[in-house]
Order: C-alpha cells, then sequence, then structure tokens
C-alpha cells in the first residue's frame, strides 16, 4: 500500500483536552485530512492497547488511511496494522519484519545521521526525524535535531525510496519554517511532518489537522512563500528592477516605515542616523520583555549580531519569534479563508550575522536563531555566508572577509538563498542581482555592513507596507517584492556614497560619513536610475 506519509497523525490520549473523547478525535483529524496515523500507547497494558488499536483501525479504515503501531509488533501483527514505527531500542528491524507480513511498513525513529545510516543498512521504509524542534510531549534523551540540520540526513536518502518525516514541536507556526528549513543540498524534501500535540491537544481537532494540511499544500505548490514575501518575483529585467526601486524611494518619506532593530553596540547611532536619512524611523530596543509590543507596531525588523551578549541573544530569539508568529497566524488564517490574495501583517525581518564565524558562541547562536525562526533576508560579507554555509571556500578575521572571495559567487548566492529561503547580496533563490555602485570610503569606516543592513531592513519594510496597502497600484511592485526591497537598500547607500565621496569637501573617511548622511537625506529617484549599475546573473 502507497501510504500518503504528508500528515502523521502520532496519537497521545493523556493531551485530549478535558472531556474529549478519543475516538471522536481521531474521527476528526481524519476528517480534516490526517494522511497516516500512529497509535502510540507508553503505559497502556496489552489488552487495552490491542483494543484501542482495534477500534482506531475501523475508523481509518472508513477514510482509507493507513494505521501504524508504535512498537508492538505483536499488536500490529494482531490488527492487521500498515506498519510499525520502532525507537532506538525496540525491537530491531530485521527481528521485526522476519515476525511481520510480508510489506508491512517498518519506520525508525533517527536523532542523528549515524541513525540514519542504520535505518537505511537496516532497511527501514521511512523515518521519523526528531526532535525537529523543542516538545513536552515526550521526555527528549537526546539533543534536539534543529531544522536546520535536518537536510543533511535527508541528503542520505537520496536515490533510494525510503520516505521521511520530521516530528516534535510541529505547529501551524513554524510548519512552513520545517518544511522550507528542511529541504537539503540536493533539494530533497521532507515526505511530510508527524504531530501529537497541534492535533490531540486541540478543541478543535478538524481544523488543526486542516490548518496543517492547507500549509503543507501551500508550501508544495510553491506559491506560498515562508512569510508570502518575494519569492516568484515577476523581475526580469534591469529596467524593471530599476523602475520599481525608483518606485519605492517616492514613497519613503511618506510612509515613513518604523524599522526595529537590534543591532551592536559599534553601529548603533550611525545606523539609527543613516535610518533616519533614507526617510524610515528607527527604533533601537534589544529587551525581551518589550518585544511583544513592538512586533505590533513595527514594519520591519533588522537582527544583527555584532557585539552579541547574552541579553541582546534573549531579545533575538523573542523578536523574531513574535514577528514571524504574527506573520505566519495571519498568512494562515488568511490562506484558509480568502485564497491566495491575504498579504496582510506581514513583517519581514533582515539578519545580518555579523562575524558568524569568528567565535564558536556565534556560530551557535546563529544556527539557534536560524532554527527558531524564518528570516526574509539575510545580509552578509563573503566571510559570514561561507561560514553560514559551512563552506570553508573563503576565510573571515574577525568581522572582515579575507581574500579574493568565492570563485564563482552568482551560484554559491542562489545555492545559499534557495537552502534558507532568503534574499541575500541578493538572490532569491532564482535570479541574482549583482549590484555593483559604492565607493571604497565604505570599507574604510567602520560598521558600514551594519548600515547596509539598516537600509535593507527600512526598504524591505517599505515594501511589505507598500504592498498590502492602497499604493500597492502605483508602486508597481509585485507581491511583497523584498527581493526588490532589497536591492534598493543596497543601491540607495552606495548611490549615496558614490556621489558623497566626490563631494569637493570631503577628504576621507572622517568626513565621509557626515557627508553620506546628507546625500542619502536628499537622493532623488532620478538620481539613482542615472547612476544605477546592475546586471542580473
Ligand atoms: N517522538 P509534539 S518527538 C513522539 O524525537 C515523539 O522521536 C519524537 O510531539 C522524536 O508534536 C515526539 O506534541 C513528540 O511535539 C512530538
Ligand atoms: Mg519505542
Amino acid at each position: 500500500m502507497a501510504v500518503d506519509y504528508s500528515l502523521y497523525l502520532v496519537t497521545g490520549r493523556e493531551l485530549l483536552p478535558p472531556g474529549k473523547d478519543f475516538y471522536e478525535t481521531l474521527d476528526q483529524a481524519l476528517q480534516g485530512g490526517v494522511t497516516v496515523v500512529q497509535i502510540r500507547e507508553k503505559t497502556t497494558d496489552t489488552g487495552e492497547f490491542l483494543e484501542i488499536c482495534q477500534k482506531s483501525k475501523s475508523i481509518c479504515d472508513r477514510y482509507n488511511v493507513p494505521l501504524f503501531v508504535n512498537d508492538r509488533v505483536d499488536i500490529a501483527l494482531a490488527v492487521g496494522a500498515t506498519g510499525v514505527h520502532l525507537g532506538q531500542t525496540d525491537m530491531p528491524i530485521s527481528v521485526a519484519r522476519k515476525l511481520l507480513p510480508p510489506n508491512t511498513i517498518v519506520g525508525a525513529s533517527c536523532n542523528n545521521v549515524g541513525e540514519v545510516r542504520k535505518a537505511l543498512t537496516d532497511g527501514a521504509d521511512y523515518i521519523g526525524i526528531g526532535a525537529v524542534w523543542a516538545t513536552n510531549t515526550k521526555a527528549l534523551d537526546k539533543p534536539l535535531v534543529g531544522v536546520r540540520n535536518v537536510g543533511a540526513m535527508l541528503e542520505l536518502l537520496d536515490g533510494t525510496s525510503v520516505q521521511a518525516v520530521a516530528i516534535g514541536g510541529i505547529k501551524a507556526h513554524n510548519l512552513l519554517r520545517t518544511m522550507y528549513g528542511s529541504v537539503s543540498r540536493t533539494g530533497h524534501p521532507l515526505n511530510g511532518v508527524a504531530v501529537v500535540s497541534e492535533i490531540m491537544a486541540s478543541e478543535n481537532p478538524k481544523d488543526a489537522a486542516a490548518r496543517l494540511s492547507n500549509t503543507l499544500q501551500t508550501f508544495r505548490s510553491g506559491s506560498a512563500i515562508p512569510l508570502a514575501l518575494s519569492f516568484g518575483t515577476n523581475v526580469s529585467t534591469v529596467d524593471k528592477i530599476t523602475e520599481q526601486v525608483a518606485s519605492l524611494m517616492k514613497h519613503m518619506k511618506e510612509v515613513n516605515p518604523l524599522v526595529h532593530q537590534i543591532t551592536n553596540n559599534v553601529a548603533i547611532a550611525q545606523s539609527a542616523n543613516i535610518t533616519i536619512s533614507i526617510g524610515a524611523s528607527p527604533i533601537m530596543a534589544t529587551t525581551a520583555a518589550e518585544m511583544s509590543d513592538l512586533a505590533r507596531v513595527c514594519d520591519g525588523l533588522l537582527v544583527n549580531i555584532g557585539t552579541l551578549t547574552h541579553d541582546a541573544y534573549a531579545g533575538m530569539l523573542e523578536a523574531g519569534m513574535m514577528d514571524i508568529s504574527n506573520i505566519v497566524r495571519s498568512l494562515l488564517k488568511a490562506e484558509f479563508w480568502s485564497g491566495r490574495s491575504m498579504n496582510t501583517n506581514r513583517k519581514p525581518i533582515v539578519f545580518d550575522p555579523v562575524g558568524v564565524g569568528a567565535t564558536e558562541f556565534r556560530k551557535r547562536t546563529v544556527n539557534e536563531l536560524l532554527n527558531t525562526w524564518q528570516t526574509t533576508v539575510i545580509k552578509g560579507n563573503a566571510g559570514e555566508l561561507a561560514a553560514l554555509s559551512g563552506s570553508t571556500e573563503v576565510e573571515s578575521r574577525g568581522v572582515d572577509s579575507v581574500g579574493a572571495g568565492f570563485k564563482d559567487p552568482v551560484t554559491f548566492v542562489r545555492d545559499l538563498a534557495r537552502r534558507e529561503r532568503k534574499t541575500d547580496y541578493v538572490s532569491d533563490g532564482k535570479s541574482v542581482a549583482i549590484l555593483n555602485n559604492g565607493h571604497q570610503y565604505l570599507g574604510q569606516i567602520t560598521a558600514s555592513g551594519c548600515i547596509t543592513g539598516s537600509c535593507v531592513a527600512a526598504y524591505c519594510a517599505l515594501a511589505s507596507r507598500i504592498e498590502r496597502s492602497e499604493r500597492r497600484e502605483e508602486s508597481k511592485l509585485v507581491d511583497g517584492d523584498v527581493f526588490v526591497g532589497a536591492i534598493s537598500g543596497i543601491l540607495v547607500l552606495n548611490i549615496a556614497a558614490e556621489i558623497a565621496a566626490t563631494r569637493g569637501n570631503v577628504e576621507g573617511p572622517g568626513t565621509f560619513f557626515p557627508a553620506l548622511l546628507d546625500e542619502l537625506a536628499r537622493l532623488t529617484p532620478e538620481k539613482v536610475v542615472q547612476r544605477v549599475n546592475i546586471h542580473l546573473a
């Protein structure tokens, strides 16, 4: 029997809300779109476990949905289950195979690449990869996998027919991140996700299942994008990009987006000043306790890890979570009710992993942040992007990238963007825009990378504000185009730098910075159109 692993319900009777009946919950979950059910009982006696499986099987049969049994090969055999799921300390796969009828599906829990290799050797039909996120449903005795580490496990399944689901803490609000973030370098996606509490603990299991099922369809259709921002951009030519950049610029001062920036001590004042100069408003708050309030009023978030402290890190985690859950929740709600064009309340997160290669603490922190929320744009120098993607091609010294850079930056950036599903400097995973404006003085002042991040965040915030306003038509933007937003931020800064550097009174980096503020404040779309130097790869 071919099993559809898309939405895999693992039962947990102990999680039912008070007064809820198990079988009714199961039935409703199936109505909502669960595609496979595993009965999991950890403390139930054999007789009762058997009875639960028999009754559950007759319900699943009505929906033509296969039933698997956790751990107990004898019970699977007794009820004629389609499959069994075996943990690492359960019966070995080879022994279970001998006992079970041929064609019984056998799944294995895997926490790391070693366990995946073993499951392949032992002949598992599918693997459950977990725990991907933190969960209270099961006491975990192994480290969290983290969404960014799922891909390396999936890659081992290339060329086999072994299926894979992720498990652990998967909820409606992190499902898109789970799916996009898990795709391997080779393009191998998850076949589905397994959940316990998101459905079992719900007052309305049918809706809970339907929400997950809809989100999976959205992922598979490729139509929606983690934040419904940017991917699938229609930008095809340099002229079109330039036109959109100019259009965004025209709106900046009147829209005046509020850009929340958690940035480093070196850059705070520069970033705030630059943000004002380009026509946006900065707020530079770092404390976790104020993040939920800020997420409501701000139009975009910049997270820059330049002088990372434990406090700032707590704020970053919290801020991103707030944003992401607002965004994804509204996306899902709208998606649920009214199809595709529901892009309300989307807020971009721009992430600047400054010096990520420099210390273990930064590496760990960045990994954790990227395992927690979905950023919209990653901005980094070559060394940072290399460290982020595990490449050793470019090295960093402290926060600076050294050497000649990537041999093939276009391919590198496109691949990274595809894997992380973010816009980059500047790629959406399809097009790569190569921006050639700028001036060497930018490299001679501190925080020029950080202020680039501020400009990118401001323009992404603007793009997402415009996209959900009545200015949309006139702006000529395609859906919430953060690809163009990112390009605009970089272009505006680099072109203002070119103009500032050639002013008569600018003699070097010291006089350059105030001139840069001046030129940013009076930069016009016309000047940008005149000087723009982009090509597409
Ligand atoms: N197995 P929830 S995590 C049953 O890591 C189970 O193998 C896990 O529950 C593993 O969806 C887990 O409520 C519990 O977080 C998942
Ligand atoms: Mg077990």
